[in-house]
């Protein structure tokens, strides 16, 4: 149980992956699970760009920014307008923080835009993610699974996973997104990959030859030097499947362990 009492504590979830990795997917069915869990949740839409989306977000950044007003402004193709979207979000900071503000809150999910380098490798994001309220901030990365399936495309993951800790310096939570799509023995396996380097490693030897052997191993290497762990929790928002794991580790990081869920 939370001991601070119901409205005195707002916990923010970025949640951040490659386009179509499954976030918007996500936000949708975490934010119905955590409803189910009596807890106060809120939505956030911050792609710009997107057409149709799988839940209603109780705010949207489509109502601030207008791509279609940005291109006839600017003269702008979609890619050029969509980019300067992108860097426009930051200006809105101050007016989602009292948006989010009214709604009083326990829980914020925040949908990012489809191509995750508009915001995690522009400045609008990391600016947006440090000053967003002042209140306890995570973040949720997913590995796509069908993309992770192979160890050259899961350390590249890993890389860019790494990317993303290293421009936000928020708790980060990995996980394998959309497994329902994979055989249970392909997911154990990845799962294995992001608990031990040694299984990792195997797999490379294994599956990998000449330069990408190489560079697989060097790449991973570094990655565990650094001493950063990417332990990956399977999750299917087809099926609800996980996203208990998930609200587990989101409860670790936030409460140190306690429940805030009732
Ligand atoms: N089978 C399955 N499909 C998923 C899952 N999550 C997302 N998808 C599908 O993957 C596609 C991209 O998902 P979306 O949430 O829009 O990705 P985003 O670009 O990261 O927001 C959509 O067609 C989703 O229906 C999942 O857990 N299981
Ligand atoms: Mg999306």
């Amino acid at each position: 149980m939370n001991t601070q009492g119901s409205d005195s504590y707002m916990y923010i979830v970025f949640i951040i992956g490659t386009a179509g990795s499954g976030k918007s997917l996500l936000t949708a069915a975490f934010s119905d699970w955590l409803q189910m869990a009596n807890q106060d949740v809120i939505t956030v839409n911050l792609d710009p760009g997107v057409f149709s989306m799988p839940y209603t977000p109780n705010i949207d950044i489509r109502d601030y920014i207008k791509i279609e007003t940005i291109m006839k402004q600017y003269g702008l193709g979609p890619n050029g307008a969509l980019i300067m979207a992108a860097d426009l979000i930051a200006e809105e900071t101050d007016r989602l923080e009292e948006e989010i503000a009214s709604f009083k809150p326990d829980f914020v999910l925040i949908d990012t835009p489809g191509q995750m380098e508009l915001f995690s490798f522009r400045a609008s994001g990391p600016y947006m993610v440090a000053e967003l309220t002042k209140e306890q901030k995570a973040l949720i990365y997913l590995f796509d699974s069908v993309f992770s399936s192979n160890p050259i495309n899961y350390v590249s993951n890993l890389f860019l996973s790494a990317a993303v800790y290293n421009r936000f310096f928020i708790p980060q939570v990995h996980i394998l997104s959309k497994f329902d799509l994979l055989p249970p023995e392909v997911t154990n396996q990845i799962v294995d990959w992001s608990a031990s380097p040694k299984a990792l490693e195997t797999a490379i030897e294994e599956r990998l030859k000449g330069t990408k052997r190489l560079l697989s191993r060097d790449m991973m290497r570094i990655i565990y030097r650094l001493g950063l762990r990417f332990l990956l929790i399977p999750v299917s928002s087809k099926t609800n499947e996980g996203l208990i794991n998930l609200n587990t580790a989101l409860e670790r990081i936030f409460t140190s362990g306690d429940k805030y869920t009732t």
